[in-house]
């Protein structure tokens, strides 16, 4: 398997619990390696930018207003296959679903305020880390 850069969000929820550092354990103990990270917080609009492929969704405006809420924790997560790696240690979008173990059983409040993003293919990893970080920013 090929050594991966994948795109990751520690989400407003998780942020306001104080539960930065229990999810980058998850990731690191998994063996994906941060090598990007940023605590900011974002403009409603900047959310929706990020979540515009979900624009005719009903819970977007909920989940831009959400996602602009408290800080977030944009961060570029490194490791053999880590697109796929970071989704199964994240587990299923809505935590009643979300496997034993995963960040989202043990963490997440509800399928909306669910703790953490995380890219779901090649193409969306390489968009979204442009989105937040320039190459120089990306350190290994
Ligand atoms: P994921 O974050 O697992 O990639 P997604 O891309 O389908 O899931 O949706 C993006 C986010 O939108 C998700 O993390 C939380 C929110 N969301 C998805 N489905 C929802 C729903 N039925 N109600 C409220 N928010 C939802
Ligand atoms: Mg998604």
């Amino acid at each position: 398997m090929a050594l991966e850069r994948t795109f990751s969000i520690i989400k407003p929820d998780a942020t306001r619990r104080n539960l930065t550092g229990a999810i980058n354990k998850k990731f690191e103990d998994a063996g994906l390696r941060v090598v990007a990270q940023k605590r900011i917080q974002l403009s409603k609009a900047q959310a929706g930018e990020f979540y515009k492929v979900h624009a005719e969704r009903p819970f977007y405006d909920e989940l831009c207003e959400f996602m602009a809420s408290a800080p977030i924790v944009a961060q570029v997560l490194e490791g053999e296959g880590a697109i796929a790696k970071n989704r199964e240690v994240m587990g299923a979008t809505n935590p009643s679903d979300a496997a034993a173990g995963t960040i989202r059983a043990e963490f997440a409040e509800s399928v909306g305020e669910n703790s953490v993003h995380g890219s779901d293919a090649p193409e969306t990893a390489a968009v979204e880390i442009a989105y937040f970080f320039s190459g120089l920013e990306l350190v290994g």
